[in-house]
């Protein structure tokens, strides 16, 4: 897949390294780890990888909390791993995409020590100061999504400070034009070393809004987890600073520096309470970002109307731009455990199936693949501040981070020797890669011959969708291009579904034998 917009319709798989291969022995997943894993990862018949941060960090949100935009934190290796890294994948044909976090630094990072030490200093405006208001309370009622005021009281300048996550994750201020440009330099160091492109943290949040108090939510909000009524992080009220029209000016100059670097890409990622509009919005036009993806098919909900209402709204939206999709990943309960398909076959294919024949690029998160369950943690197993804070109500990400099980009977599934950071569940040895390599039924092997298709298939890649109205379950689209139509039928129900067939139409030879559908004298046959 080369070319300059080989991103479009590319299935990028994520990599959580800290959970995928530890190769020192330190119970941690490194740069070394990916490294001895990129056949595997070649294997899948993805197109690109998406490395989630490794970057010099005090780890309180587990990286996303940089220290250094330009080092490797020695928990993951050196630079000249990274370098490696790049150079083995593109040597497999792997496109390299890694995670910047651009709205917000760790406290740790430099230019916040030197922003904290005084009202005057030359980056005292670098991040987003406030004075307190007249009976000390912090300026708005703000609340940051990690729980608590999204401000944090600073004693040696008496003033607050924005965090939209933790205390330790202070908020950049991007209508300070210098960290603009600063920040834009760090980016062009990873475009020098050679990477493929972006995906972008919480990119909407990078510029903030007027500092004045929010209403009062009187809905639940969806994003980032299953929300529940009984679940406190729905309720946050920090959402209206987010999505600032002067975030597409930075937006624009952040195309501007990667169109220097052709054939590289971004993909922002988007929690808003209308996440499709703003997908929409960074994605169009050619001259702000190339895709985005948001949260809306990662709730609890799967219903096949909800889902096609979804994407069919995008479809209304978007015009020029471009999609992404994702099922599941490092912030979100497992797919098979929150679409109800725990050791469930059939489901699991369909719902594989369902995300690789939509339009637009995919991201597919490390052990979907193998059809893993979250993870479940007792509370003194827990890491995750925000799974600490809002226990039980919410039960935060761990569950969905555990490492990655290699082989049914190594120790620790053969991720690593000692004892890692998060336990194996052992219900995940059964999924181990090496059990499922074995079978030639397995869902792994299903997925390589999945990918295998699409990729083959110019329709399912770049093709229009057209979706029909979903009736009794069975949701069916589309795809068309250049004159070559594809009809997708996806049986969401737990019956078998009879379908007229389309005239004038014929079945698919190459479609993998999971594709389970019959066709026969003028009627689809759905299991
Ligand atoms: O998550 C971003 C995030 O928390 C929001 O987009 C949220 O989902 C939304 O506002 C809900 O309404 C990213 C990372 O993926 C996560 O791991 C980090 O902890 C977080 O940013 C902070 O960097
Ligand atoms: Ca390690």
């Amino acid at each position: 897949r080369q070319g300059a917009d080989w991103w479009r319709g590319a299935v990028i798989y994520q990599i959580y390294p800290r959970s995928f291969m530890d190769t020192n022995g330190d119970g941690i997943g490194d740069l070394a780890g990916v490294i001895d894993k990129l056949d595997y990862i070649a294997s899948l018949n993805v197109d690109a990888i998406w490395l989630s941060p490794f970057f010099t960090s005090p780890m309180k949100d587990f990286g996303y909390d940089v220290s250094d935009y330009r080092g490797v934190d020695p928990m993951f290796g050196t630079l000249d791993d990274f370098d490696r890294l790049v150079e083995a994948a593109h040597a497999r044909g792997l496109k390299v995409t890694i995670d910047q976090v651009l709205s917000h630094s760790s406290d740790q990072h430099p230019w916040f020590q030197e922003s904290r030490a005084s009202r005057d200093n030359p980056k005292a405006d670098w991040y987003v100061w406030a004075d307190a208001r007249p009976d000390g309370s912090p300026p708005t009622n703000w609340q940051a999504i990690f729980g608590g005021s999204a401000w944090q009281w600073d004693t040696r300048r008496c003033q607050y400070y924005l965090h939209n996550f933790l205390i330790e994750q202070p908020d950049l201020n991007f209508r300070n034009p210098q960290v603009v440009e600063a920040i834009l330099e760090e980016v062009r160091f990873w475009l020098e070393r050679g990477v493929d492109g972006f995906r972008l943290d919480a990119i909407n949040f990078c510029t903030h809004g007027e500092l004045k108090d929010n209403p009062p939510r009187t809905e639940i909000a969806e994003g980032f987890i299953g929300v529940r009524p009984d679940n406190p992080y729905g309720f946050q009220q920090h959402i209206h600073d987010k999505t600032q029209p002067e975030n597409l000016r930075f937006l624009e100059r952040l195309r501007a520096l990667l169109d220097e670097y052709p054939g590289t890409t971004s993909i922002g990622e988007v929690g808003d309470d209308d996440s499709l509009g703003v997908m929409a919005e960074y994605s169009r036009g050619g001259n702000r970002l190339h895709m985005c993806y948001s949260f809306d098919l990662l709730s609890e909900r799967h219903e096949p109307d909800f889902l096609q209402g979804i994407l069919a709204e995008m479809e209304s939206r978007i015009e020029d731009g471009w999609p992404c999709w994702a099922l599941g990943n490092h912030d979100i309960t497992r797919l098979a455990s929150r679409w109800n398909a725990a050791g469930d076959a059939a489901r699991l294919r369909l719902f594989m199936a369902f995300l690789l024949t939509q339009r637009g690029s995919v991201c597919l998160y490390q052990g979907e693949e193998l059809g893993l369950t979250e993870a479940s943690l007792a509370f003194d197993q827990l890491v995750d501040p925000a799974g600490i804070t809002f226990w039980p109500a919410y039960k935060g990400r761990d569950g969905c981070r555990t490492p990655h099980p290699w082989a049914a009977d190594a120790r620790h599934g053969g991720f690593s020797s000692a004892s890692p950071w998060l336990p194996v569940p052992d219900e995940h040895l059964a999924l181990a890669v090496d059990v499922q390599d074995a079978d030639p039924d397995s869902l792994l092997n299903a997925y390589r011959a999945f990918l295998g298709f699409r990729r083959a298939l110019p329709p399912l890649v770049k093709g229009e969708v057209h979706y029909h109205p979903v009736r009794d379950e069975v949701m069916r689209f589309e795809r068309r291009h250049q004159g070559e139509r594809l009809l997708v039928a996806l049986n969401f129900s737990a019956e078998q579904r009879r379908l007229p067939a389309p005239r004038d139409a014929e079945p698919l030879a190459s479609a993998p034998a999971l594709v389970n559908g019959r066709w026969a004298s003028g009627q689809l046959t759905l299991p």
